[in-house]
């Protein structure tokens, strides 16, 4: 039976992809080359370094060790300008309701991002104090599709991996539930979330009923 939920957080709790994205557009406009929405959609799960790798080798551009922290530092910097802008009205359809039954009905709620302002963010949706505990990139050295972040979020929960489910829109972080011995649940395509147990569209389609058959599984 399923005694805790585990949550990704961009794609799946809030849509901070576009945030990401215009951040990572000015940086890429600022070295002289252009970056698109497509692009973007190889940076949704990875981590803030490695997302700096794949933006320069679309941009064809080579920097040192130095440079390379000074413009992932610059990008996060306009990136959490967008953040802390967000408000309550910025958390996806259906995630307030079902996280609330999940709470009724006793059920641990777990964070598991890659990202280093997964606190903050939660805290300006205003959600924060929802979660019984948040795993975020400060806190993990290996990046999904490791499955370090949410082993560890079923540690600090005090839950086995096969009674916990999560909620991932990224391939790398279906295969990191999996890696872990969780179920999941996928958030977008299913031709992108094959090893997802089950697809949903959006989070709007979710229901605890639905958890209950994967759980018996
Ligand atoms: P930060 P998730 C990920 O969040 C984003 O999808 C990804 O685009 C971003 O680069 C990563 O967090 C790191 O974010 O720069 O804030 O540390 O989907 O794992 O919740
Ligand atoms: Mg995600």
């Amino acid at each position: 039976d399923i005694k805790a939920c585990l949550f990704d957080l961009d794609g799946v709790l809030v849509d901070t992809a576009k945030y990401h994205y215009l951040a990572w557009k000015r940086l890429a406009n600022e070295m002289g080359f252009d970056f698109t929405e497509q692009d973007n959609e190889r940076l949704k799960g990875v981590s803030r370094v490695r997302s700096l790798e794949i933006l320069l080798e679309i941009g064809g551009k080579e920097l040192t060790d130095k440079e390379k922290e000074l413009a992932a530092y610059r990008k996060n910097e306009w990136y959490v300008e967008y953040v802390d802008a967000m408000g309550a009205d910025e958390v996806l359809d259906g995630v307030i309701p079902f996280l609330e039954e999940l709470k009724s009905k006793n059920i641990l709620i777990g964070l598991g991002s890659a990202s280093k302002n997964a606190q903050k963010i939660l805290e300006k949706v205003k959600i924060d104090r929802i979660f019984d505990v948040v795993i975020d990139g400060n806190m993990v050295s290996k990046a999904k599709p490791d499955p370090e972040v949410f082993l560890n979020g079923a540690i600090a929960l005090g839950v086995e991996p096969q009674n916990c489910v999560v909620f991932e829109d990224a391939e790398a972080g279906v295969e990191a539930a999996r890696r872990a011995g969780m179920r999941s649940v996928g958030i977008g395509e299913p031709e992108t979330l094959r090893l997802a147990d089950i697809v949903l569209p959006s989070m709007a389609k979710v229901s605890l009923d639905m958890l209950v058959d994967i759980g018996q599984e």
